[in-house]
């Protein structure tokens, strides 16, 4: 049984074969991502068994989807496969001042997930489930199923990373986003994504507005990350990689902190961890980089501060 699993909607991706306007591109690598499954992968790569449960469409992007996340040996048994909607699909357009996310969604199959998915026997095996923002975004019935994943009592971890994504929210009120990150243990956001929804990205007033978490992990750009715990704040600079494609890395630290959690690593280690597989990412164009070798892994987490710097 996978140690976690995340639940969320994975889609077929376009990634351009070079920068610039869409109209210009003279063609495209195929590929999935999506936040949840992003997480899930880069959990494998550092060794933690995850699952991703969603659903795909019966279309040969669905395929593409399932057969993609079985090869980098994410547990696909929950998905599942609907009929009649299409699988959803992004297209990246990157340009001088970073990538812009082009959905194809409404009305995918990914945003029909709902509670019914609860009924999976993988979820009575988790420690931790993952959960995003992305997902209460989608549709009533995902908002639903993020609800029912949250509820207490419950035998599982919840770490929710808060993804905002405006384009997907012109339709409905972030205002349901507050309460779900509170219900959860562990909630990753950007200081920015903080102001835009919580409107403060200072530790201390987060906190007040998020008493419910056991941890809070704040991620200043690409700076450095603040983890706020009932034994205080520890901060953690990033390192400092010539970026090549930011989309995914967030996903990636995610796993990395999660990884390192679940190993039982001391705070900073767990930032740490997060800050390497982000890093890892952020240096290739796609949603997931290759995850550095363990040993690599291992002087670098126990590398002196100043070679964080
Ligand atoms: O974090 C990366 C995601 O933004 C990307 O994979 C697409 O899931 C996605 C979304 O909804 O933006």
């Amino acid at each position: 049984t996978p140690t976690v699993v995340c639940v969320g909607e994975t889609m077929a991706v376009l990634l351009p074969e070079r920068p610039g306007p869409l109209e210009d591109v003279p063609s495209f690598r195929h590929s999935c991502g999506g936040a949840e499954a992003n997480v899930a992968r880069g959990l494998v790569a550092l060794g933690v068994p995850a699952a991703w449960a969603g659903r795909v469409g019966a279309d040969g992007f669905g395929r593409r989807v399932l057969r993609e996340l079985a090869a980098a040996g994410v547990d696909v048994r929950a998905a599942t496969t609907d009929p009649d909607r299409p699988t959803g699909l992004y297209v990246k357009e990157a340009g001088p001042s970073g990538s812009v996310l082009h959905y194809y969604r409404d009305g995918s199959a990914g945003s029909a997930i709902g509670p019914d998915l609860l009924g999976d026997p993988l979820f009575a095996g988790a420690r931790l489930v993952h959960l995003s923002g992305i997902t209460a975004a989608l549709s009533d019935s995902a908002l639903a199923l993020t609800r029912a994943l949250l509820a207490r009592p419950r035998d599982h971890l919840v770490s929710f990373d808060l993804n905002w994504r405006p384009a997907l929210w012109r339709r409905r009120d972030p205002a349901v986003l507050r309460p779900l990150l509170d219900a959860a243990d562990i909630v990753m956001l950007g200081a920015d994504e903080a102001a835009a929804v919580l409107g403060t990205a200072d530790p201390d007033a987060l906190r007040a507005l998020l008493p419910g978490p056991s941890t809070l992990v704040i991620k200043d750009d690409a700076h450095q990350a603040i983890a706020v715990t009932a034994d205080g704040t520890v901060t953690e600079p990033a390192l400092n990689v010539e970026v090549v494609e930011p989309v995914g890395a967030g996903d990636a630290f995610a796993a990395g902190y999660l990884a390192g959690t679940l190993r039982g690593y001391g705070p900073r280690r767990r930032l740490r961890l997060g800050h390497l597989a982000a890093a890892a990412t952020l240096v290739v164009p796609g949603d997931h980089g290759p995850p550095p070798p363990p040993d690599l892994v291992e002087a670098l987490l126990a590398a002196s501060p100043d070679a964080w710097a």
